[in-house]
């Protein structure tokens, strides 16, 4: 089935370390069923200079120093993801950022089901496409294809 609404897309996801030991398997099962393609995934215990690069956006934010410690604690599995719409799709089956606010608004989305706290809420998900772009570059680095800018032959 081809959509010819949105185009491909692909998109930035994370399983936090809250969610690796219980829901890992699971929420890999439902990325799937759900028609995503896995594009790549890497398993990472961020650094907490990566951590906070990743973050950047919110720095000086009241919950900044919790956020970078606990994305540092142990292993997250690092996604991309493609699909037609895919930044939009995946922010829909994470839910809202607050488990609280998940469970009556969206109650099947991730965060709803295994999300702990505003905090401790299981998934990341890039929040625009060129977000997207610009983290999957740092996680992944980039991947060139574009021939002209390799006039040397180089990768
Ligand atoms: P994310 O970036 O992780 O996908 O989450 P989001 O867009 O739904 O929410 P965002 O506002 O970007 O916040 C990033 C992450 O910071 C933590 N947070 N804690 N204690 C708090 O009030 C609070 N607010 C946000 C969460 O881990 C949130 O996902
Ligand atoms: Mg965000």
């Amino acid at each position: 089935e081809i959509n010819f609404f949105f185009p491909m897309q692909r998109t930035l996801a994370v399983i936090k370390p809250d969610a690796m030991e219980e829901h890992k398997e699971g929420i890999l099962e439902e990325i799937q069923a759900t028609g995503f393609t896995v594009a790549q995934l890497k398993e990472t215990v961020l650094s907490k200079e990566m951590a906070e690069e990743f973050y950047k956006e919110h720095r000086g934010k009241p919950f900044f120093e919790q956020l970078v410690e606990f994305m540092c604690r142990g292993p997250c599995t690092m996604l991309v993801l493609t699909k037609e719409n895919a930044v939009e799709e995946w922010r829909a089956m994470m839910g809202p950022t607050d488990p609280e606010q998940a469970k009556v608004t969206s109650p099947n989305s991730l965060r709803a089901r295994f999300a702990s706290s505003i905090l401790h809420n299981s998934v990341h998900g890039a929040s625009n496409e060129q977000h997207a772009e610009e983290k999957i570059g740092f996680i992944f680095g980039e991947i060139c294809t574009d021939a002209e800018s390799n006039s040397d032959g180089s990768i």
